[in-house]
């Protein structure tokens, strides 16, 4: 692995770890030396995915964290302080779809999605730049953008103001911190072949307006968003800040 990319000796964080998009970036960072810190809702999933990497020879440990509880992030560092494990990268991955028009769409629903993705990604981010800025280390963070960070569908009003809002955060990350060698950037995932999405894939006019509104003509597959994150994770990348790099076949590209 060529230096630039070489992620040993650095230990990565990813929320929301234990399947899907999640998983795949946790198993691509761990694939270019990273240790990983996993990290999910529920203990069982969590736990079935770090014996999954451990048994692939990866050094993985697990944390129970819910990105919409600010004690449970603060505990979770807590934790992580005691146990003498300092975090280099973060991807804040942890996300949740929730598709209603806004004139039925109730405030607790709209309420959660911003709380999981834009509070979530603010609160992990807030809590382990303290520690990097403390010890005077470098860090990345890698946010989790979309095509709705972009440009808007009907239906998924909250995720798309929270994506939105991860792009701008993203952006004061850069700026706030870049002066203590962190850099904080974003991947923007076109359509992927995730479980979040099986519906509109299972959606045959769904499945063809994806198919039709990017070059590359199909959905993406989740491994290949793992190449940008290791890039974004790795010392390649230590000129870039406040950046969004949208692996969407191209989507975004063309009219
Ligand atoms: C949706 C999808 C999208 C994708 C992705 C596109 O309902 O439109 O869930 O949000 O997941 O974010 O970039």
């Amino acid at each position: 692995m060529n230096k630039l990319f070489d992620l040993t000796g650095k230990t990565a964080l990813i929320t929301g770890s234990s399947r899907g998009l999640g998983f795949s970036y946790a198993e691509g960072l761990a694939s270019a030396g990273a240790n990983v810190v996993l990290s999910a809702v529920h203990k069982k999933t969590l736990d079935a995915a770090v014996t999954k990497l451990k048994n692939q020879g990866y050094h993985v440990t697990g944390y129970v964290m819910d990105v919409s509880k600010e004690e449970q992030i603060i505990d979770t560092f807590n934790q992580l302080d005691k146990a003498g494990i300092q975090i280099d990268i973060v991807i804040n991955n942890a996300g949740i779809q929730h598709r209603q028009p806004m004139v039925e769409l109730e405030l607790k629903d709209w309420q959660r999605v911003m709380d999981i993705h834009l509070t979530g990604t603010f609160l992990v981010s807030r809590e382990a730049a303290k520690r990097m800025i403390k010890r005077h280390s470098s860090g990345k963070f890698i946010n989790i953008c979309s095509l709705t960070s972009e440009q808007a569908r009907p239906t998924v009003a909250p995720y798309t103001a929270a994506k939105g809002g991860i792009k701008m955060l993203t952006r004061s990350m850069a700026a706030e911190w870049g002066q203590y060698n962190i850099q904080a950037n974003a991947i923007g995932p076109g359509y992927i072949l995730t479980d979040m999405n099986e519906a509109l894939v299972n959606d045959k006019a769904f499945d063809t307006w994806v198919k039709n509104s990017n070059p590359a003509k199909r959905w993406g597959k989740p491994e290949e968003l793992i190449g940008t994150a290791i890039f974004l994770s790795s010392a390649a990348s230590d000129y870039i800040n406040g950046q969004v790099i949208y692996v969407d076949g191209g989507w975004l590209a063309v009219l």
